[in-house]
């Protein structure tokens, strides 16, 4: 690197003969079209190459510059996040690949990128205006957009969080017999990130041939590299996964598509992930907002100097054999399609709200499934047959998780799925709770059908990114299904202390686009588990482990997954409405058998989305409504629980409802005091003597 951290001195890549010249060798560019190239195994000749690589970055450029006028004017929303500077790498990177086959996870400054994987100009100006027409009919903003059915996964705004999603859709597409790769960017930025090394890990371990791309151009917003990594080389880091890794120049368009090509060839008969660093320099602010004025002058001058556009041109010029009247007439192809694509763009209207369709749930795909039946099974073996089940009906369902094989799972749930379903289908995975939900969505994107076991709940708050941010709002950026079954094996009880007894319904209730179950029975548990799986939304389900091998009961499913989306009533009686889920409705029904008759103990079964209506009849049957939690008030759902019943429910009541639940405390881990901190039978009974017998 010179002084200035320049660009580094990089051997231009040879301009061999090519394999093979793939026509066409001039590039349309319209308005509503997506560019269209050879793609690989075609390798093109350096003369066939700039005629396409030219225009398709003159685009990019000068279709950003148009956006940005258009921000300015008030049209765009959001910002612009300009890729000047990346052009070279963009196109290198995306023309090898196949698009609808190819996964991408592209970033937001890879404008042309899109162009070369399926979108077309006047699609991306929609999605900049957030028109009626933009590719998530204006739910999400300008660089967050896709098209998760082509495999060019929709980006979350969270860096690094769609490299295990990319790893996840190329594993689930190769495991189905698909000779495909993938291409997931990052920044240098992003590279600091957990994910980053949580993804490329999985990668290297399952041996999912993506490239992981590195888009260094120097700075991470303002923070420069040397306030980011110590390493000499983002790709160095390479070597700690096992994989190779490469540095390249990024300005230099043909050294990318070529190393791309070879990167992609060596993959062929050897899947496995590689890191490719590109270097260049970001030649604008990070977005429309930043005047980058802390890149030193020397600098910037400096890497002007190699600003692909220019460099590409003269190229055009001097190896394809262009004259300049032709580029120029290129150029003016160019404008014209960005004119009509900002033109037709412009005349489309923003979404209607009375019309949108304000659904963050994708409709169940089916509402009957074959029946099951067993007569005396412990919860921990509802969950074992429940994923027999599963896994024995869907050959493309595959549990994945810590120590799920060999094992059987912490909780000993999973014992004998490996020896029946083999390593493929029951996969141990290394401690990565994030990527692990990452590559489950991403694999969902092609048909597999993903169950996750967290080893505790607590841990998966370690995802809560990707479970309740990218899986959870997919179907309404994305319109396309996620369906995740998660199991959280949950709950105190096990003098576990602070970091294994948490159940957190409270947090996963807040995500709109998840659902959540919670069942109290071997028969629920068994129900719960198949309507997750077939439910075409991230589902979760809560087990909580005190109930995994002390209660027992018969299962009878019938196969009607429309009827497992109910709360469930346990007795009848017209004095009080006790509500309760998870260990707590035995506790529940303790208390109420103490106390005698005229308790009705309901559990919502379904926290998300709640169905409160039979409970709200209980109520105003009843007259009084307790309710019980285990965990804390603050970090339960008991209070929102009331909320729901009360606000859309007029009621008579004899007496203020109540919410039993546990100290305001994190759990705490001695006998003594973990039994103070939990509510218990005595303590629910007292709270109905007092609201009955005041
Ligand atoms: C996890 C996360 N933290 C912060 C941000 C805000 N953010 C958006 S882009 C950006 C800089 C990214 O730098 P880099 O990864 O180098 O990519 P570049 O913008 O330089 O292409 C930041 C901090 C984010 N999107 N995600
Ligand atoms: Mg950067």
């Amino acid at each position: 690197m010179d002084p200035v951290g320049g660009p580094p001195t990089v051997q231009a890549a040879p301009h061999a003969p090519s394999e093979c010249d793939a026509q066409p060798t001039r590039l349309g560019v319209v308005a509503h079209e997506p560019l269209d190239v050879p793609r690989r195994p075609h390798v093109l000749s350096p003369e066939a190459f700039y005629p396409l690589a030219y225009p398709a970055m003159f685009l990019s450029r000068q279709l950003e510059a148009r956006l940005l006028e258009l921000f300015r004017k008030g049209y765009v929303k959001g910002t612009v996040t300009s890729s000047a500077g990346n052009e070279a790498t963009a196109v290198g990177a995306a023309m090898p690949l196949r698009p609808g086959e190819d996964v991408a996870a592209l970033l937001h400054r890879d404008f042309v990128a899109h162009l070369l994987l399926g979108a077309t100009p006047y699609q991306l100006v929609c999605q900049y205006l957030a028109n009626a027409e933009s590719p998530t009919h204006g739910r999400e903003g300008n660089v967050h957009h896709g098209d998760a059915a082509q495999r060019r996964l929709p980006m979350m705004s969270h860096l690094g969080r769609m490299l295990s999603v990319a790893v996840g859709t190329t594993w689930a597409a190769r495991r189905q017999g698909e000779d495909v790769f993938g291409l997931a960017v990052i920044g240098d930025g992003g590279s600091s990130t957990g994910e980053f090394h949580e993804a490329i890990n999985l990668a290297a371990v399952r041996r999912v041939p993506v490239l992981f791309l590195v888009q260094n151009n120097n700075y991470s917003f303002s923070t420069p590299t040397e306030l980011q990594y110590r390493c000499a080389n983002l790709s160095d880091r390479a070597a700690g996964y096992g994989i190779a890794g490469k540095t390249i120049d990024g300005t230099d368009a043909w050294e990318v598509y070529t190393t791309v090509q070879q990167a992609l060839a060596l993959m062929q008969p050897d899947p496995e992930p590689m890191i490719l660093e590109c270097r260049a320099l970001r030649l604008q602010g990070h977005a429309a907002y930043d005047k980058g004025d802390y890149v030193p002058r020397e600098k910037l001058e400096a890497w002007r100097r190699r600003d692909p556009l220019p460099a590409t041109r003269q190229r055009l010029l001097d190896i394809a054999g262009y004259s300049e009247g032709e580029a120029a007439e290129l150029e003016a192809e160019v404008e014209a399609a960005i004119e009509e694509a900002v033109h037709d763009a412009l005349r489309v209207g923003r979404p209607e709200p009375k019309r949108h369709a304000w659904v963050s749930y994708c409709s169940r795909a089916r509402s009957r499934v074959a029946p099951f039946a067993a007569p005396r099974a412990k919860n921990g073996d509802a969950v074992r047959l429940a994923l027999n089940y599963l896994l024995e009906h869907n050959g493309r369902a595959f549990l994945a998780g810590q120590d799920v094989g060999t094992y059987g799972s912490a909780f000993k749930t999973c014992k004998g799925l490996i020896e029946r379903f083999g390593a493929e289908r029951v996969m141990d995975l290394p401690i990565c709770e994030s990527a692990t939900v990452g590559f489950a969505l991403g694999a969902s994107q092609v048909g597999a059908e993903p169950i996750l076991e967290f080893q505790f709940a607590d841990f998966a708050t370690e995802a809560t990114t990707q479970i309740g941010l990218n899986a959870g709002t997919w179907f309404f950026r994305a319109g396309r299904p996620a369906p995740l079954l998660m199991r959280l094996p949950c709950g105190g009880g096990l003098t576990l202390g602070a970091f294994h007894s948490g159940e957190f319904e409270g947090l996963w209730s807040c995500f709109p686009g998840l659902k959540l179950l919670y069942p109290a029975t071997p028969q629920e548990t068994f129900e719960a588990l198949l309507a997750g799986f077939y439910d075409r939304t991230p589902c979760l389900v809560l087990e909580h482990k005190l109930m995994y091998w002390s209660r027992s009961g018969p299962i009878e499913f019938d196969g009607n997954l429309a009827d497992v989306w109910r709360p469930r009533r346990y007795t009848e009686g017209d004095r009080l409405t006790l509500v309760a889920f998870g260990a707590m409705v035995h506790d529940a029904l303790a208390a109420a058998a103490e106390v005698g008759g005229g308790i009705e103990v309901w559990n919502p079964f379904v926290l998300r989305p709640l169905n409160l209506d039979p409970i709200r009849q209980s109520v105003a049957k009843t007259g009084r409504l307790l309710l019980v939690q285990e965990c804390a008030a603050a970090a339960g759902i008991g209070y929102p629980l009331i909320g729901e019943l009360f606000c859309q429910g007029a009621f008579s009541l004899q007496c203020p409802p109540e919410l039993v639940a546990a100290t305001d405390t994190p759990v705490p881990f001695a006998p003594e005091l973990e039994s103070y901190y939990r509510p218990n039978p005595g303590k629910i009974a007292a709270a109905i003597r007092r609201m009955v017998h005041p």
